[in-house]
């Protein structure tokens, strides 16, 4: 695999690491070319395959990306299947519906790769109104708040698009397969004392049919998932709980 080659930010030496993508994909078909043709140079693109039934694998592996095929449904299970089969110093998220731009990573991996970050999070700013509709957005803001409240740290946006150490998010041990990946994951990077940092990102309207923010039944789902992470012990209350079985 090819890595890329950055100049760092801070002095002249070189860094060089190679980056991963991994891309979640529910029946993508008609966002699929806008997405990859996007993906930087010397970057691997990881389709994950979550069961679709519009062609979109194949499209995607004519477009020279590799698939992995997660017969599992759901969102955290794609994402999660996409990080097992990456191979590369960083992995990067990022939804496969045409609303992100996965170019926009390249200073997402570079923060991550200068050490100046553990976890860069996408900050969505909306481009027009049906970008993101209002129940969305205020279920966002009241999120972010009992994340602050839970973690003490202060995101604006959950957002999937994201840039961190392949190794190190092994390490955290995400087992939600749902939508509460993407929250479990920033709140265990919290517990584990990362530097998580957010980066403004335009969100565009989706390509293809809304599945999750744009239907009632995907928004409660997701509330539901996202109220179990919250309520996870902190990790250190996770570990420690063997010891006091045994007192
Ligand atoms: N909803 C859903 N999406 C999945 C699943 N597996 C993979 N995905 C992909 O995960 C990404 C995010 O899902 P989206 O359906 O865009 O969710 P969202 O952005 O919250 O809401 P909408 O764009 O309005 O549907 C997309 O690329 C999906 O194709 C799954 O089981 N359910
Ligand atoms: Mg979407």
């Amino acid at each position: 695999m090819k890595a890329v080659t950055d100049s760092h930010p801070k002095g002249n030496a070189a860094t060089t690491y190679a980056v991963n993508v991994v891309l979640p994909c529910l029946d993508e078909a008609r966002a699929l070319p806008w997405v990859l043709e996007r993906i930087p140079p010397g970057w691997r693109a990881i389709v994950v395959d979550n069961g679709s039934t519009d062609g979109s694998p194949d499209i995607a592996r004519d477009l020279g990306a590799t698939v992995v095929d997660e017969p599992r449904r759901g969102f955290g299970a794609a994402c999660h299947a996409g990080l097992l089969a990456a191979d590369a110093d960083i992995v990067c998220f990022c939804d496969c519906d045409a609303s992100l731009d996965p170019g926009l990573l390249v200073p997402f991996a570079a923060q991550v790769a200068a050490g100046e970050a553990d976890l860069v999070l996408g900050r969505r700013r909306p481009q027009s109104y049906g970008a993101w509709p209002p129940h969305a957005r205020a279920g966002n803001v009241a999120l972010a708040r009992m994340l602050r409240r839970r973690t003490g740290l202060r995101l604006r946006d959950l957002g999937p698009m994201r840039a961190a150490r392949r190794e190190a998010l092994l390490a955290l041990d995400l087992s939600d397969r749902r939508s509460g990946y993407p929250l479990q994951m920033v709140v265990r990077a919290a517990d584990a004392g990362w530097r998580v940092r957010e980066r403004d990102v335009p969100y565009l309207p989706r390509t293809g049919r809304s599945k999750v923010t744009g239907t009632w039944r995907g928004t409660w789902n997701a509330v539901r998932d996202m109220r179990e992470v919250l309520r996870e012990e902190p990790a250190a209350a996770r570990l420690s709980a063997p010891l006091e079985v045994n007192r």
